[in-house]
C-alpha cells in the first residue's frame, strides 16, 4: 500500500506538471483527488489493515494528498499569471488617438430667462412661490374678479377636466392661494413663474401652453408709484440701462387702474423702425393696482391695504431679446435652435 501511494503521488506531480492549460489541470485534480479517485479509495480500504498499521498509512496517505493538492495550486498560479502576461502583450491600448465628445445636456433658454427674471425680483425682496396646473374654477376665475358669464372669460378658454377643474389659464391663482393664506394680515411680496394654458390654435406667436411670471406685493400703501419703481428696475437691470420705460392705461379684469408697459426699442433708440412697428416702443409686460374686490375675496381689508400686480410672457421676453420670430421654437426641441443659447 505504501508503495501504491508513493507511486501515485509521482504519476499525479508529473501529470500537474505536463498540465498546459487551466482546464488540464482541473482534470488531473479530479482524477487523483476526486471522490472516485485512487486516494480516496486507498483510505477506504483501510479497515482491513491491522491497528498498527492503520494511523501510519492514514498519516501518508493524507500527506501525498496534501502535496498533490499543493502542486495543484502552484501551477493553477503559474498557469494564470502566464494567461495574464499574454494578455498584457497583445491587448494594447494606444493612449495617443483622439478622445471621443462627450455630449452635455443644458438648461433650456426658457429656464434660463426664468431663472434670470426670478434673480432680479428676489433682489428687491419678493420670495418665489409655485402653485398647482389643474386649478379650480374658484381659483382661476372666481378670486380674480371672473365671475361666471363675465365677458372677460371667453379670452381666456381653458382644457377643463370637471365642470369645476381646468388647466390654469395663469398663474394669478397661485397669488390669491397666497393671500388666503396670509389670512390678511401681513404684507405679500412674490412672484409666481410656471406653466399656464390656454385653448388656442398654435401659430407663430400663439401657443396652447405657455409660461408665464407674475408679481404681487400687497401692504399698507402701496401705490402705483411703487409699481412704476419696480418694473422700471427690472426693465433696466434686464434690458440694459440705456432703456426709458413707460405706462400706458389698460384694461384687466383684476386690477384698476390697468397698465401696460412699454420699454423704448434697442434696435432705433426710439426712432422708429420695423421692430418697434414704428413707434419707438415695445410692450413688455401688463399690471396694474390690485382690484378692491380681488383684496376682499382674499381676506385683505381693501380700506387698510392695497397692492399693485403684473404679469409677463417669458416667450415674448426672450423673443425680444434674443430675435426669435416663432413662439414655437421654445417647444419643438430642435437641438440646433437650443445650443445656439447654451453653449457648453
Ligand atoms: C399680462 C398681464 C397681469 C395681473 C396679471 C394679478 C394677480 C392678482 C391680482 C391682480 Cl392675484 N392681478 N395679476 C394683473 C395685471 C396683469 O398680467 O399681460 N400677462 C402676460
Amino acid at each position: 500500500m505504501k508503495e501504491k501511494l508513493q507511486a501515485l503521488r509521482a504519476e499525479a506531480l508529473t501529470q500537474v506538471e505536463q498540465a498546459e492549460t487551466l482546464n488540464d489541470l482541473q482534470q488531473v485534480r479530479v482524477s487523483y483527488l476526486g471522490k472516485k479517485g485512487p486516494i480516496t479509495e486507498v483510505l477506504r480500504g483501510m479497515g482491513q489493515l491491522s491497528a498498527e498499521e492503520r494511523p501510519v498509512l492514514g498519516e501518508l496517505a493524507n500527506k501525498v494528498r496534501g502535496e498533490i493538492a499543493e502542486e495543484l495550486d502552484r501551477k493553477k498560479q503559474a498557469l494564470e499569471t502566464a494567461a495574464l502576461n499574454e494578455q498584457l502583450k497583445t491587448e494594447t491600448i494606444d493612449v495617443t488617438l483622439p478622445g471621443r465628445p462627450v455630449q452635455v445636456g443644458g438648461s433650456h433658454l426658457l429656464s434660463d430667462i426664468v431663472t434670470e427674471i426670478e434673480d432680479l425680483f428676489i433682489g428687491m425682496g419678493f420670495e418665489v412661490r409655485e402653485g398647482p396646473e389643474v386649478e379650480t374654477d374658484y381659483y382661476n376665475f372666481e378670486a380674480l374678479n371672473l365671475p361666471k358669464g363675465h365677458p372677460a372669460r371667453d379670452m381666456q378658454d381653458s382644457f377643463y377636466i370637471t365642470e369645476d377643474l381646468l388647466l390654469r389659464t395663469h398663474t394669478s391663482p397661485v397669488q390669491a392661494r397666497t393671500m388666503g393664506e396670509y389670512k390678511g394680515n401681513k404684507p405679500v411680496k412674490m412672484i409666481c413663474p410656471g406653466k399656464v394654458y390656454r385653448r388656442d390654435t398654435d401659430d407663430a406667436t400663439h401657443s396652447h401652453q405657455f409660461t408665464q411670471i407674475e408679481g404681487l406685493y400687497v401692504d399698507k400703501n402701496v401705490r402705483m408709484s411703487d409699481l412704476k419703481g419696480v418694473l422700471n428696475q427690472f426693465a433696466k437691470q434686464f434690458f440694459g440701462e440705456e432703456r426709458e420705460i413707460r405706462l400706458r392705461p389698460s384694461f384687466f379684469p383684476f386690477t384698476e387702474p390697468s397698465v401696460e408697459m412699454d420699454i423704448s426699442c434697442k434696435v432705433c433708440q426710439g426712432k422708429g423702425c420695423s421692430v418697434c412697428k414704428q413707434t419707438g416702443w415695445i410692450e413688455i409686460l401688463g399690471g396694474g393696482m390690485v382690484h378692491p374686490s380681488v383684496l376682499e375675496m382674499a381676506g385683505y381689508d381693501p380700506n387698510i391695504y392695497s397692492g399693485f400686480a403684473f404679469g409677463m410672457g417669458p416667450e415674448r421676453i426672450a423673443m425680444l431679446k434674443y430675435g426669435v420670430d416663432d413662439i414655437r421654437h421654445f417647444y419643438t426641441n430642435d437641438i440646433r435652435f437650443l445650443q445656439q443659447y447654451h453653449q457648453v
